[in-house]
């Protein structure tokens, strides 16, 4: 069983209402963009017996985890994480990546061309100013992602692409200032910590690897690249500090498990909310 308290901690992150853009909703129900947004929202009722979470860390490179991520139903990854070439250590399966805004709109990543950009499940955020109205951040978004959602979504790509509520973002770094005793920047969750609030609603459990760090910890930044940032690990505009001890304290494996093998599990909300 779990304490009471990390029940009352876990399921307060089901409260939220992780949303995303949906037609119905003034301004996207505008006929000029309407045709670009889905009916319904990402995932729907959909459930997974197991998800992986592959945060990017430097600290993957070495793991041998590639088997493990991949023996997972559900496979998350972020931004522009590679597989290729990275297969033993993170695994080749993804059903489904969250891109920031970044990501999407700057030509460096390649959103139109590249092919790890098909055939799966994609939710797309961008940072509204705090409290911002629905139809001024469409305006005038942090990355205009708007563009490349659209073009994207115009071709035939196998993919099922959904923008996610800003507000939603903003709730959820509330809720993290619930359980955070310092008050923390006024700047959204990672896109890590979105992924673990937006599968717990689907998943029996979400095992997430590399986000609290291992024995293998590094000051490398991603497991794809050489830069050297141990921000990237402890934070520096995120509040990852506050999402990582939040995600730790749900943590039902072992320390073996968290500390040598390299990830924490967590129970969907299903099991104890
Ligand atoms: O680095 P990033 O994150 O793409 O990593 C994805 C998620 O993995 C977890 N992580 C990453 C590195 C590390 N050493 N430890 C970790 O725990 C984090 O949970 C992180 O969210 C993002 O959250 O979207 C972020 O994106 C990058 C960057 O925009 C993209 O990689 C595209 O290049 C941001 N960096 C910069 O903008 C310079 C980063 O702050 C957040």
């Amino acid at each position: 069983g779990v304490d009471k308290n990390v029940k009352e901690m876990l399921c307060s992150l089901r409260s939220i209402n992780l949303k995303t853009i949906t037609r119905n909703e003034y301004p996207f129900s505008n006929e000029t963009v309407k045709e670009y947004f889905p009916k319904k929202g990402l995932f729907q009722n959909k459930t997974f017996k197991s998800c992986a979470i592959v945060a990017s860390a430097g600290s993957l490179k070495g793991s041998s985890l590639g088997q493990m991520i991949d023996s997972h139903e559900v496979v998350l990854r972020f931004n522009h994480a590679p597989t290729e070439h990275y297969e033993t250590d993170v695994g080749e399966k993804t059903t489904f990546r969250i891109l920031n805004s970044q990501v999407v709109s700057k030509p460096k990543f390649k959103f139109l061309q590249s092919k790890i950009y098909r055939n799966i499940t994609i939710l797309v955020w961008d940072p509204s100013r705090y409290m911002e109205p629905l139809d001024d951040w469409f305006k005038k978004p942090d990355f205009n992602l708007f563009p490349n959602y659209f073009e994207h979504r115009r071709g035939d790509r196998r993919t099922k692409t959904y923008v996610l509520n800003p507000i939603s973002l903003w709730d959820l770094w509330v809720s993290l200032q619930t359980y955070t005793i310092n008050q923390l920047p006024r700047n959204p969750p990672s896109s890590g910590f979105l992924g673990l609030a937006v599968l717990l609603h689907h998943c029996d459990y979400v095992d997430m690897f590399e986000y609290i760090p291992s024995a293998r910890v590094t000051k490398i930044c991603h497991y794809y690249d050489e830069e050297d940032n141990p921000a990237c690990t402890f934070g520096v505009w995120h509040p990852l500090a506050s999402e990582k001890l939040f995600a730790y304290s749900l943590n039902i494996a072992s320390d073996n498990t968290v500390f040598q093998t390299g990830y924490i599990r967590i129970p969907g909300f299903s099991q104890y909310c």
